[in-house]
């Protein structure tokens, strides 16, 4: 079979290589020619560039938590806060040591002495002491013969008249108020009477002597002495 058609093709191209007119117009049959003999197969290409990256995955599932970490480092000090709520109140201190001696003479001391200047005082009104012995605190007042309470206290009050040439009717008087009476009938001889007191008074209170009636016989001179004084207990 294959004898046939190889001279068949041999004379095709025969006719085109000798330019038959006939041939021209029917260049489309000259064209096709007898296929070839098969080639011999090729050698393998070289590798091709790397392909894409694939689209990601879809999400794994969860691991297992991990060991805890070590200890981190200590912070900076934080922000001051506010100020918390007061405290109860606390228990009642140990008693201090006891304080040193006080001064006799401190401002709470006042004391008064005073005496007939002369015999035979008036008697229509507080009797006037005039000589002193101790007014410091000027206690006793020699103008009008009271003594005014400086503060409020206890106060002692005494007295020692001599008596001569009449009798002796006085009486010790708060603020008018009388007291304490004291009668004392004269005898021929000079003669000592005395009386005494303790009275709770006010700041500002008054107390004095005052004779009563005509019996005035308190007498003074160079060796003999009528005297008033008083001084401050305690205060109250
Ligand atoms: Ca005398």
């Amino acid at each position: 079979m294959t004898g046939v058609v190889i001279p068949v093709a041999i004379l095709v191209v025969i006719n085109c290589v000798l330019g038959n007119s006939e041939v021209t117009t029917k260049h489309n049959e000259c064209n096709t020619g007898v296929p070839g003999i098969p080639g011999t197969p090729g050698l393998n290409g070289q590798h091709g560039p790397p392909g894409r990256d694939g689209k990601n995955g879809e999400p794994g599932l969860k691991g297992d938590p991990g060991e805890p970490g070590e200890k981190g480092p200590h912070g900076p000090p934080g922000k001051i806060g506010p100020q918390g709520f007061s405290g109860s109140q606390g228990l009642a201190g140990p008693p201090g040591p006891p304080g040193l001696p006080g001064s006799s003479l401190s401002r709470e001391t006042y004391a008064f002495h005073v005496g007939l200047a002369s015999s035979f005082p008036s008697t229509d009104g507080p009797i006037k002491f005039e000589k002193v012995f101790y007014n410091e605190q000027s206690i006793y007042n020699t103008g009008n013969g009271k003594f005014i309470a400086p503060v409020d206290g206890l106060y002692f009050f005494t007295y020692q008249v001599t008596v001569y040439n009449k009798n002796v009717h006085l009486t010790l008087r708060h603020d008018g108020k009388v007291v304490q009476y004291m009668y004392h009938v004269f005898a021929p001889s000079t003669q000592q009477a005395s009386g005494a007191s303790i009275l709770a008074l006010k700041q500002q209170e008054e107390v004095w002597l005052q004779v009563v009636g005509s019996n005035n016989g308190l007498y003074a001179d160079s060796d003999d002495d009528s005297t008033f004084s008083g001084f401050l207990i305690s205060l109250i």
